[in-house]
């Protein structure tokens, strides 16, 4: 009877445009020692909301009185690899932020989704989550059948670690979806090929080293001894998933939701370092880039740009380095120290002259001690191309 009840709700997902779903019972996490070491260890970085309500994480069913299963969903995304050209923007925004925000697609499905079960089984609540509450999806989705954890952390089936997650917690008793089996076996490409070391072991991500946290969620500056390792990375990173074995049949699959909008398609990373406040309005409406903010973005741009060596983004930094913000100075700066030649010295040394911000000051110190040494062979080079 309530394996007919979840035949149902995944076909009802699936009507709602998921592509695939699944049902878990709601129990405390079985690897709840990994979340509360991970957080011990401080490999949350400065994201302080992941040390809170920890024991609500740990057990779901403390979200929603009477809680009982949850409908977990998957949304597929895998837009076709975009040109990597010196200065190409794209190339270097992560697959799943190049086209809508997921929270904005998903979340109204999902609702509808919750809706349509209450109506069907009266006196029954629901809760919905898309990344917005403290729920450890993957584990929860794992249990559901939508995958398995593999070493780089990702939930993956053997159709792509590409998909996102979303989860409506019910107090309606449902037969759980059957687990999937772990097929990650001898492999550990994705803990080979992290170009910053994030994965120090299976099963481990250490934020404080990895790109997607310094692009996406750190705010302010980026440590000067990180910047390098960021390669051209603008926001997020894909390289513990380009790598993956079960990733490499699906580039066919098309998705319009996450494809790269007109709008923002045009928009190179020239023209990022030096948009303006309305346009970045205009052309960011409904991106997940703008949880960076713009300041972020141009931020991350100038570590990109500087990462590239690419002599045409000088003229966009030189006036980054005037107009920006504190943190874009700071950056640009750095940038150009990386990039060289006599537009950036001089612009550098006119900045060191008129400067007034304390932070900028020795960003722009160590870009023109960075100048008086040579470059090495290959220090321009970036080990890390999307
Ligand atoms: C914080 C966060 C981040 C942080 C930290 C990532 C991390 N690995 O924890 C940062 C900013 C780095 C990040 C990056 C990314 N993120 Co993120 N992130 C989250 C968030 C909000 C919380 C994750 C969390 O709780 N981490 C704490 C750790 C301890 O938990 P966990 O990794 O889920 O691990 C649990 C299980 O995996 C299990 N486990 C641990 N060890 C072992 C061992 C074995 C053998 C097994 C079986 C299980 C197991 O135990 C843990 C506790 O239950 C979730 C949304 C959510 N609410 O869950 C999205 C989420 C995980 N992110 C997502 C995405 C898409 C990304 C990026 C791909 C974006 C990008 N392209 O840049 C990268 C991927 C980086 C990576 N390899 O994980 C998706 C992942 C979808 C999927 N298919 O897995 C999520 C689920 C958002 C969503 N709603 O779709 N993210
Ligand atoms: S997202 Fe990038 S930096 Fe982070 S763990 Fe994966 S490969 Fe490493
Ligand atoms: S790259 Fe290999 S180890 Fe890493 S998630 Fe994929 S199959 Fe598992």
């Amino acid at each position: 009877m309530t394996a007919e009840r979840r035949d149902l709700l995944v076909a009802w997902a699936l009507d709602c445009g998921f592509d695939r779903a699944g049902v878990a019972t709601l129990e405390p996490s079985r690897h709840g020692d990994a979340l509360e070491e991970w957080i011990a260890r401080g490999d949350h970085a400065q994201m302080g909301y992941l040390e809170r309500r920890v024991e609500v994480r740990l057990d779901a069913s403390k979200l929603l009185e009477g809680a009982r299963s949850a409908l977990c969903v998957a949304q597929h995304y895998s837009p076709p690899a975009q040109p990597n050209e010196l200065n190409d923007l794209w190339s270097g925004v992560a697959r799943y932020a190049r086209g809508r925000d997921y929270h904005d697609t998903m979340t109204p499905r999902l609702r509808e989704l919750g809706e349509r079960i209450e109506a069907a089984f009266p006196g029954v609540r629901t809760r919905t989550y898309v990344d917005t509450g403290p729920v450890l999806e993957r584990e929860l989705a794992e249990r559901a059948g939508l995958g398995w954890v593999g070493k780089n952390t990702m939930l993956l089936d053997r159709s792509s670690s590409w998909f996102l997650l979303g989860e409506i917690l019910m107090t309606l008793d449902v037969e759980p979806s059957d687990p999937l089996a772990d097929l990650c076996g001898q492999c550990t490409r994705c803990l080979d090929a992290c170009p910053t070391g994030a994965l120090p072991e299976p099963y481990r991500l250490d934020s404080r080293r990895c790109i997607s946290y310094w692009t996406i969620e750190h705010r302010g500056a980026i440590p000067m001894s990180v910047r390098e390792e960021l390669g051209e990375w603008v926001f997020g990173c894909d390289v513990c998933q380009e790598v993956c074995p079960w990733n490499h049949k699906t580039d066919a699959v098309r998705a319009e939701d996450f494809e790269l909008q007109d709008q923002r398609g045009s928009l190179d990373l020239a023209g990022l370092l030096t948009l303006s406040r309305d346009e970045y309005v205009e052309r960011f409406r409904g991106s997940p880039l703008k949880r960076s903010k713009l300041q972020g973005l141009r931020r991350n741009a100038c570590v990109s740009a500087g990462n590239r060596g690419d002599a045409r983004l000088v003229p966009s930094l030189l006036e980054l380095l005037t107009t920006g913000e504190v943190v874009e100075r700071g950056h640009a700066a750095w940038a150009l120290g990386r990039i060289g030649g006599s537009d950036a010295r001089s612009a550098l040394e006119r900045a060191l002259e008129v400067e007034c911000d304390a932070s900028v000051l020795p960003e722009i110190e160590s870009a023109l001690r960075a100048l008086e040494t040579p470059p090495s062979g290959d220090s321009l080079e970036s080990s890390n191309s999307p």
